[in-house]
């Protein structure tokens, strides 16, 4: 057997020809490892579409690699022998290939760095555990700007990117004259019968065997296989990228905060799932979108809504993330100690608004940016639920999930668990924002004009209980003022009845 130089092991979302762990490799002395392993299958317990894309994906992606005359071991999760863990799988290949160097790029979860570290001494060999270029912003640049504040705010760290990439920037200054226009991104919702479609993928016969295996083996798991259509290939990826810019981005800014009940997508990118799994690179893709900017196509407040999503939200959850862990996890400002209620599983609710995200949950693996922070995200935070069980929650149902983006999202931003070190108030909304961000009140059980007793929208009374019963933690939130002297207000009676209704409305949750 010819001696290996490097045994270079590919995870789940590094699927990448860019990735570090590849850069330099040669199919002459390298082989490389990717391994379906139930550690990562169950850690937490994901949805039924999430591991057939991840799984899928993952084949198609060592076909590629073998295409390109890498040696390949892809360890299948029935395969005899099968350890079930990246660390038992590292192990058998490293005693059989007996590798001069083990080399990995970093991994996006806390929990699996972790696991790394006893690697060299369990591999025998020395193991390069390499940084993950995917990302604009390095941890040390980003531990650098955070400094010793106390708090951080995206919009500066965006700021810093925008330079940094040179993207929609003219020489110092910001296209346009301003950094953000997100104050025209916020049309309400229009229902249009002419809405154009996302692509759809049909399962090709690797598809249709990992479809039967998570149909066997996760069939307990959350969530439905039914017209499966991912892009499972890098190419197919590309074309997602491709048909959003020509046919969404143009409206994506003044489209992005509006609610549509038969529309779970409207003009979002759908491009998560692939960024965050390897196949699209996300400079790249915020480049593609500032050509088309240039070129006349899209909008400026689209472009930049865009990509301050990516290069500036998307970076900066990493940031925080890789900054607080692994403590971030613990954050509960409020002290909620709700459990998640049981319709977070089935969808089964007459609040129209969580009835519609939850199910377009189990049945894409998607809720877009919205829906997850104003609909299942506010509603959790103004109950008083768990944080951590929030969490799982999140990191479980989407496709798009993995902590390092999950967890800020949930802890930080949709919770305000860490008591506002990534956002400077919570995100709480009663049925009015609803009403106007979405045509959901229309057809719900529930009145959103009345604001208390029987039939009134429970987001009334749970908001303003919410306001009411956090004011020591809140009261003197400069940007929450204007809302607590409207609670001071109020008559007695009325703050007495949203309390009594919340309160009668929790007590049955
Ligand atoms: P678009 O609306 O088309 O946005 C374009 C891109 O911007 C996205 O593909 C994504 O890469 C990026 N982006 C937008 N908002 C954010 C954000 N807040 N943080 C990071 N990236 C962002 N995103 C995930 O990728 N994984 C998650 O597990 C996840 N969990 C979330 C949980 C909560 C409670 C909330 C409020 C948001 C969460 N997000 C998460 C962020 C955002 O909702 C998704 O990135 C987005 O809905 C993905 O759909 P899209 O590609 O159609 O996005
Ligand atoms: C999410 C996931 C799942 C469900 N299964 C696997 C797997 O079997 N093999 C693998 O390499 N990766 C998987 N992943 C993605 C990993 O969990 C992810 O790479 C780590 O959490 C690091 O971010
Ligand atoms: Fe949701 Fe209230 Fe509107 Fe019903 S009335 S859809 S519960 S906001």
């Amino acid at each position: 057997m010819v001696a290996v130089r490097h045994l270079i092991l590919i995870l789940g979302d590094q699927l990448s020809l860019d990735i570090t762990s590849l850069q330099g490799a040669d199919p002459a002395h390298d082989h490389i490892l990717m391994c379906e392993v139930m550690e990562e299958a169950t850690y937490v317990r994901h949805h039924k579409r999430k591991i057939a894309f991840i799984f899928s994906a993952m084949r198609h992606f060592a076909k590629e690699l073998k295409d390109r005359g890498f040696k390949v071991t892809y360890v299948h999760l029935d395969d005899d022998g099968n350890s079930g863990s990246f660390t038992g799988e590292a192990e058998r290949a490293a005693a059989r290939l007996k590798p001069q160097r083990v080399r990995v790029t970093e991994a996006g979860e806390w929990r699996v760095m972790e696991m790394m570290r006893g690697w060299e001494q369990n591999l025998g060999c020395p193991v390069d555990v390499l940084p993950d270029r995917r990302f604009i912003c390095s941890h040390e640049e980003f531990r650098s700007w955070a400094g010793d504040k106390t708090q951080l705010r995206m919009e500066f760290f965006y700021r810093e990117m925008r330079r940094k990439t040179g993207l929609l920037m003219n020489g110092d200054e910001p296209e346009g004259g301003r950094w953000n226009f997100d104050s025209e991104n916020r049309e309400p919702a229009n229902p249009d019968l002419f809405q154009p479609r996302h692509l759809d993928f049909k399962p090709d016969k690797v598809t249709n065997d990992v479809l039967s295996l998570v149909a066997s083996r996760f069939d307990n798991n959350i969530g439905s296989l039914e017209d499966f259509n991912f892009a499972v290939t890098r190419q197919d990826a590309e074309a997602v990228l491709d048909h959003f810019i020509e046919t969404f981005l143009k409206d994506f800014g003044a489209k992005q905060d509006a609610m549509i009940s038969r529309e779970p997508f409207l003009n979002h990118s759908l491009l998560s799932f692939y960024i965050n799994i390897g196949f699209l690179d996300a400079l790249s893709v915020c480049r593609a979108v500032e050509r088309a900017y240039h070129e006349g196509q899209v909008p400026l407040n689209s472009a930049e809504g865009f990509i301050r999503q990516i290069i500036g939200w998307r970076e900066f959850m990493r940031g925080v993330y890789w900054l607080k862990m692994p403590d971030y996890t613990e954050g509960n400002f409020f002290k909620a100690k709700r459990s998640l209620p049981d319709f977070y599983w089935t969808g089964e609710t007459d609040m129209n608004c969580l009835s519609i995200t939850i199910r377009d949950t189990i049945r894409h693996a998607y809720a877009h940016h919205i829906q997850r922070l104003m609909i299942t995200g506010n509603f959790a935070m103004l109950a008083g639920i768990n944080p951590r069980e929030v969490h799982e929650w999140y990191l479980e149902v989407y496709a798009d999930a993995y902590e390092w983006v999950e967890l800020p999202n949930v802890i930080g931003m949709s919770q305000f668990a860490d008591g506002g070190f990534l956002g400077s108030k919570p995100y709480a909304g009663g049925g009015n924002y609803i009403d106007k961000m979405s045509d959901y009140c229309g057809e719900c059980r529930y009145d959103v004009k009345k604001k208390t007793g029987e039939g009134a929208c429970p987001f009334n009374a749970l908001y303003w209980d919410f306001i009411a019963r956090n004011e020591d933690k809140l009261g003197r939130n400069n940007r929450l003022r204007p809302i607590y002297s409207a609670w001071r207000r109020m008559s007695q009676e009325k703050r007495h009845d949203y309390r009594k209704s919340a309160e009668r409305f929790l007590s049955k949750l």
